[in-house]
């Protein structure tokens, strides 16, 4: 795939005249400072949100797949989707890989295709949900938690890799889900369960870089439906607590009971400065991954307010963790991308002094007009600023139809290839 970056220019060029009677018309329905919208643009330019390796692809459900033809077969491929994505909106300069689903077999070629397309290498994640052909133990029965030590010395070595893997591409950080858990009441130990996992973890995180870290992801059930070993933030939070200053908590919204309130839960990790990551999708029921702000942006919005607290201080690692089962993968990661920059602006324009004072007061009504002003501004004119300064496509989605990518990425690739992942 070879994006013509020069068409993005000419479409620009062809809509800039209406973008900034657009532009402008918004700057002045808000009596903010011409300094305060530079800081604005600023913070949103410098939101990367990581792509995963193994969202390129259609996604599935355990009924079926579907698939849509393009998809990238190998590892290069894939990063040249993401790298398409980039230079679409200016937002997505980081791929996320999973092994072995995707393991770098040539570390410097890979970089060097990678830097081609102005990628770096976000969080490695490990997977040890899943069996290997060549592996010697099984996890069905659990890895880092497992009963049998030398399962959880497997799982634990293929950590290590991970780590080995991901420092060989310039990653900083290892993100650890773990599927252990059990199906049934009495199956297994809560407590030993939780301590094997804690020593499994002491030992990855002894094989840390200095300048790592590691991401401790929860999540309530699925696989496993009666308890998960690693089932909420808190027991997260107690792990990252435990294991040391590189550790943190990993926050992906689809991993939450229905209702829970996840901002919530963003403060109080942030107030203990553990909150280290995100995975954004969005839900009705479950671990939908659907489409980011698909379902419930006003949640979006409220974490991101939130995560404003924090956000100029501390770092966290972004990444969108959703599935495509019906749309064209690379038209959803766009979506969702926009869904979170729009959340994150929306954010910015609430007076938080004002916000805060009406807190103090008690004002309970002002508090809700604070915030609701916020969220019910349209605040594209402003994301589309941003990408024009970027040199990114004012409307990525309308260009990407336009130039029809998926077409060339049909030609190129084949109408029945099916990209590794879930
Ligand atoms: C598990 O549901 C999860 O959210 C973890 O982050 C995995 O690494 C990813 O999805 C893919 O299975
Ligand atoms: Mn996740």
């Amino acid at each position: 795939m070879n994006l013509n970056l020069q068409r993005i220019a000419e479409e620009n060029e062809s809509a800039l005249s209406a973008h900034q009677a657009r532009w402008n018309s918004f700057r002045s329905l808000k009596s903010y400072s011409d300094p305060f919208w530079e800081k604005c643009i600023h913070q949103l330019s410098a939101m990367q949100i990581a792509i995963p390796s193994w969202a390129l692809g259609t996604g599935g459900t355990r009924f079926g797949r579907f698939p849509g033809g393009g998809e990238p077969r190998n590892l290069e491929e894939k990063i040249a989707d993401v790298g398409v994505l980039h230079a679409l909106n200016g937002h997505c300069g980081s791929i996320s890989l999973h092994i072995p689903w995707d393991i770098p077999d040539n570390a410097n070629q890979i970089r060097q295709v990678a830097k081609e397309w102005g990628i770096v290498f976000d969080a490695v994640n490990s997977n040890t949900f899943q069996d290997q052909a060549d592996q010697e133990h099984s996890y069905k029965f659990g890895s880092l938690s497992h009963t049998d030590a030398a399962v959880r010395q497997q799982a634990v070595e293929h950590n290590q890799q991970v780590i080995d893997y991901g420092k060989a591409l310039g990653s900083e950080a290892i993100t650890v889900w773990l599927s252990d858990g059990a199906n049934f009441p009495g199956q297994q130990n809560f407590r030993r369960a939780f301590e094997h996992t804690l020593a499994s973890l002491q030992e990855i995180y002894g094989h840390l870089p200095d300048d790592w870290r590691m991401l401790v992801e929860y999540k309530p059930y699925e696989p496993n439906f009666y308890s998960t070993v690693i089932q909420d933030w808190g027991s997260s939070l107690l792990l990252a607590s435990k294991l040391g200053a590189k550790a943190f908590s990993l926050v992906d919204l689809g991993h939450h009971l229905p209702n829970t309130n996840i901002e919530q839960i963003v403060s109080r990790l942030m107030m203990e400065g553990k909150l280290g990551g995100f995975h954004f999708n969005d839900s009705k029921y479950g671990d939908d991954d659907l489409t980011v702000g698909s379902i419930k942006p006003y949640q979006l919005f409220l974490i991101f307010l939130e995560l404003l607290e924090g956000i100029e201080t501390q770092s966290f690692a972004w990444m969108i963790d959703a599935s495509h089962n019906v749309k064209d993968p690379l038209e959803d990661l766009l979506q969702s991308v926009d869904a979170i920059l729009i959340a994150h602006a929306q954010a910015l324009l609430v007076d938080r002094e004002a916000l805060y004072q009406a807190q103090e007061d008690n004002d309970v009504v002002m508090c809700q007009e604070i915030i609701q002003d916020a969220f019910r501004t349209d605040v594209r004119p402003l994301l589309a600023e941003v990408r024009h300064r970027a040199g990114a496509a004012l409307a990525p989605l309308s260009l990407y139809r336009k130039l029809q990518i998926r077409q060339t990425l049909i030609n190129e690739r084949g109408a029945k290839t099916l990209a590794t992942g879930l």
